[in-house]
């Protein structure tokens, strides 16, 4: 190889290096560029603040236990949903709540990581044990809504399915007279 030829070699290389570094920068712009444009436009941002739960003794005492599962009509009219996400259903399996109500969802997971969306919302967050998931919904109209597990749990994964019932307003409030929590479970 002579000394003009090394020369060339080099100028190549430089050449592809900057092009795959100039590549590498556009991609990360249109991932933030993405992710962004998601935040502005479907107000899908991260939670405010870091609750943490133990996952050990979810089921023995604290906001978890399986008789505080359910929505709560608050003394301000506002509704709040407690769930937990475990291998392989989440509890309760069905969640009833009001149109045209402000919802908190608080939920979190017994055991592995698990997701939990809800089809036609922008709810769509990861329930991580040791973390509580705090979310605020509105639904506008009645309606059913599925809400599967989107995140790989485990071998019975693809069968971890749950459901939303949103009612009328007046149809939850005459639910949930004299009931401190409610599903459309039992
Ligand atoms: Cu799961």
């Amino acid at each position: 190889m002579t000394e003009t030829d090394h020369g060339v070699g080099e100028a190549v290389a430089a050449r592809i290096e900057r092009r795959w570094a100039i590549l590498s920068i556009v991609i990360v712009g249109l991932l933030v560029g993405m992710a962004t444009f998601i935040g502005i436009h479907q107000a899908t941002m991260p939670q405010g603040r870091v609750e943490t739960s133990d996952p050990k003794t979810l089921h023995l005492s604290g906001e978890f236990v399986e008789s505080n599962l359910g929505s709560t009509l608050e003394a301000d009219g506002s509704v709040t949903v407690r769930a937990i996400g475990q291998q392989y259903s989440f509890t309760p399996q069905c969640i009833v709540v009001p149109a045209e109500t402000p919802i908190t969802l608080r939920a979190t997971s017994a055991d592995v990581v698990h997701g939990l969306l809800i089809e036609g919302t922008n709810i769509n967050t990861m329930l991580v044990p040791g973390y509580v998931a705090d979310l605020p919904i509105r639904f506008k109209a009645p309606g059913e809504h599925v809400m599967p597990c989107q995140e790989f749990c485990g071998i019975g994964h693809q069968g971890m399915w749950g459901k939303v019932k949103v009612v009328d307003k007046a149809a939850f409030t005459k639910l949930a007279a004299g009931r401190r929590r409610l599903t459309c479970v039992d």
